[in-house]
């Protein structure tokens, strides 16, 4: 049985509205401002323009938009009406949100751009599935935008029961194939027990990030944390470059600053005498979504004066579930698990293992997810017990807290993005001319994980490959996963099984 107070769209908005906090800065972004009053008027009326197409509860909403507050407005009338927003990177290639569309069984999607490609791909799709666009082309995309603006406001809410799915967010894993992590209305009311309490986040913060909404990382930060206590979010819809991001800190004064260590590093590396960088409003800084080596830790306290907590997060725990103490520089260390969260290693039988030791990390809490979307083996091995096994491998030292020593699967974790090197490898080995190839993560100075690529060119192909696969990578992988450095070789490493020996392709890339 459900009710509209267990409805996570009315929980993270309209509780707000009675008292001071109805007239309160929700969302800014650039010189457009909305109260949580101002956010409410434009969620209903987006309900309407949902409802009035037909949209039922349960029903999936395809949103692939730039961090705005129009975004905002749209995943939580979607969830007002009953229905499950799908937030989708416009960062991705037009091939992989299409897959991200079909793989959720939208019944609506918007897009940012009317004119940009993904509405062309969509335009010509399923019958009856209405596509929006945020802002209009010159073709017939219909204008979200402007059909809210008419529309009447629909201030009735759909009940929901705990186990209803809110929302899905997709991550890439080992296989390169997006999976849909579901998440349930009963984690969404639980994320402010979390990470909220662990920060002591209050209606009085500003908080921005550097990671995206359609990043589970940055849907936490900039919708999730700000709104479950009525404070503000600073939404950046372009890139989030450390000149951006500096002119942000100025200007907004956020006091909660989230990004991931290589935004920091970026920020580390402005030439000085473009450093005006303004932390005096910061009142606190986060690093998630990849590791937080000790060197840059130490970099930023020293140079920046910024006591950064870092933490360990998963798109399957909704956000960031161990974190190190606000106010304690600890390089290395992500801590100790945020409030309600139990953290442990195991080894491969699942044996719970002693501090000390190191081994796969598994977590439970309030806000994990209930299972992937359609894909039953995957759920089972990641979603046992009541736990999630995150695919990291950690140890837990009685002085330093959780510790985290790197991936127990080969997943990369390229500035907080998850990339399968062997969709990497499929993508190379597509172009004329490979005969073999692979890729692996190599770690810098800071420990940021860069991608390499070896290729084996095949014979009579080495001349002018290496520039045409890097022309074919254009198209088919968006920028994050294109290798930083590729080069051709005679042969790949082998084990003695005959496979390529991934340990001495990295162990080669790293000198
Ligand atoms: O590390 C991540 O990818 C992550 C995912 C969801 C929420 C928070 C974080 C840090």
């Amino acid at each position: 049985v459900g009710s509209v107070e267990r409805n996570a769209g009315w929980w993270y908005l309209d509780r707000h509205l009675s008292g001071a906090g109805a007239d309160a800065l929700c969302l800014l972004c650039g010189d457009e401002q909305l109260t949580y009053r101002q956010l409410h008027a434009l969620v209903c009326r987006v309900a309407r323009v949902f409802t009035a197409a037909g949209i039922a509860p349960g029903q999936r909403i395809a949103l692939a938009l730039h961090d705005t507050p129009d975004f905002v407005a749209y995943v939580l009338a979607a969830l007002r009406v009953g229905a499950v927003p799908v937030p989708v990177a416009p960062l991705l290639t037009v091939a992989e949100q299409r897959y991200v569309v079909a793989d959720c069984g939208a019944s609506a999607v918007v897009v940012e751009d009317g004119a940009g490609p993904l509405a062309a791909e969509l335009a010509g799709g399923p019958d009856g599935v209405p596509l929006w666009c945020r802002r209009p082309g010159p073709g017939a995309v219909r204008c979200l935008p402007e059909e809210a603006r008419r529309a009447a406001p629909l201030t009735g809410v759909v009940p929901r029961a705990d186990e209803d799915v809110a929302v899905l967010q997709y991550t890439s894993g080992s296989t390169g194939r997006p999976k849909g992590v579901v998440h349930l209305h009963r984690g969404l009311l639980a994320f402010p027990e979390g990470i909220v309490r662990h920060l002591g986040v209050t209606r009085h913060d500003r908080v921005l990030s550097t990671a995206k909404l359609p990043f589970g990382y940055g849907f936490g930060n900039s919708l999730l944390l700000p709104l479950s206590v009525g404070a503000s979010a600073v939404l950046l819809p372009g890139r989030a470059e450390p000149h951006a991001v500096a002119a942000l800190l100025r200007r907004a004064r956020p006091t909660l600053l989230f990004a991931v260590p290589t935004l920091y590093a970026a920020l580390l590396a402005l030439p000085r005498a473009e450093q005006s960088l303004d932390f005096s409003g910061v009142r606190l800084a986060v690093a998630a979504g990849e590791p937080l080596g000790a060197r840059l830790c130490t970099a930023l306290a020293d140079r920046f004066g910024l006591a950064v907590v870092n933490g360990l997060g998963a798109t399957e725990c909704l956000h960031i579930v161990t974190a190190t103490l606000p106010g304690r520089v600890r390089p290395g260390s992500v801590g100790e698990s945020v409030p309600g969260f139990e953290a442990e290693v195991c080894d491969e039988a699942g044996r719970p293992l002693p501090d000390g030791s190191p081994g796969r990390l598994r977590v439970r809490g309030p806000s994990v997810a209930d299972r992937y979307w359609g894909r039953p083996e995957l759920t089972a091995r990641t979603f046992r017990d009541g736990w999630v096994h995150t695919g990291d491998t950690m140890v837990r030292d009685a002085d330093a807290g959780w510790v985290h020593l790197g991936r127990s699967d080969d997943v990369l974790n390229v500035g907080g993005m998850k990339i399968a090197p062997t969709e990497v490898e499929d993508a190379i080995a597509a172009v004329d001319g490979v005969e073999a190839c692979a890729v692996v993560g190599v770690q810098d100075a800071d420990g940021l994980t860069r991608i390499a690529a070896q290729v084996v060119p095949r014979a009579g192909c080495a001349e002018g490959l290496a520039e045409r696969i890097r022309a074919a990578l254009r198209h088919s992988l968006p920028v994050f996963k294109r290798p930083r450095t590729l080069r051709l070789v005679d042969a790949l490493p082998t084990t003695t099984t005959g496979k390529t020996a991934r340990h001495a392709v990295r162990r080669q890339e790293q000198e």
